[in-house]
């Protein structure tokens, strides 16, 4: 059964891959998995039709037959407990693995969402300089444990595995800024993910409805 998950019919973030369903993509491909998308626009998430899928009128969801998902994370989970190549055969591999999953998302991802959130919503407040400056502190406290612990290998924890995937996909929202230029080895570890064929054919699908949302009317 082929899966259909959702996106943004317009994405704020002009074709570079920032929203949620990118990691969705990226795993669907790495799996070989072929997909469809219901692209949904900011008006139509909110309505109760795309709540009935996605509860807090969000993108991405996933339908796979009489399955509906919501999570980028708990996607990710389980199209990698489907498919082969995302999730170690091992018993403890695999309980590591999913540990780096929920270290990207818990961990990881939330100061580096809320200085981006702050750099859109919130330059010109008094406190902004003083705000950005602590949250680059505990980005670069959380980076610098991960750069420690990844040291001079390729991926995480052996193979690249859904962990990596979801690490990365949350390292991208930092590419260019000097925090991650500071860490050499995360730099070419998000890299490393960027140039995986599967990522490179999701990127070319997302920034495929970026350039056709350009070319309608708005
Ligand atoms: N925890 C949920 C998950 O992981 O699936 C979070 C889902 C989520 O935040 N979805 C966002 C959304 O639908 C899109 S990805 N927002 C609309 C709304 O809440 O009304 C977050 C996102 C949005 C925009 C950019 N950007 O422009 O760069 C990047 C990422």
């Amino acid at each position: 059964m082929v899966p259909t998950i959702t996106a943004f019919e317009r994405s704020p973030d002009r074709g570079k891959g920032l929203a949620r369903d990118m990691r969705v993509r990226w795993a669907l491909e790495e799996a070989g998995q072929p997909y469809e998308v219901r692209l949904v626009s900011f008006e139509a998430m909110k309505q109760p039709a795309h709540r009935a899928v996605q509860p807090f009128g969000q993108i991405p969801s996933y339908e796979e037959g009489e399955l509906v998902l919501f999570e980028s994370g708990a996607i990710v989970l389980h199209i990698a407990e489907r498919h082969g190549g995302l999730l170690p055969g091992d018993a403890n591999a695999r309980a590591r693995t999913i540990a780096w999953m929920f270290a990207a998302l818990n961990t990881v991802e939330p100061p580096i969402l809320e200085r981006a959130l702050l750099m859109i919503l919130d330059r010109d407040k008094p406190w902004y300089d003083d705000r950005l400056t602590a949250l680059e502190g505990s980005i670069r406290v959380r980076l610098g444990d991960l750069s420690r612990r990844l040291g001079e290998s390729d991926w995480l924890d052996g193979e690249f595995s859904a962990g990596d995937l979801l690490m990365i996909s949350v390292l991208l929202r930092l590419k260019g800024s000097a925090i991650l230029k500071d860490l050499p080895n995360l730099a070419a570890y998000v890299a490393r993910g960027e140039a995986r064929p599967a990522y490179r054919r999701a990127f070319a699908d997302q920034f495929a409805v970026f350039e056709a949302a350009q070319a309608m009317p708005a």
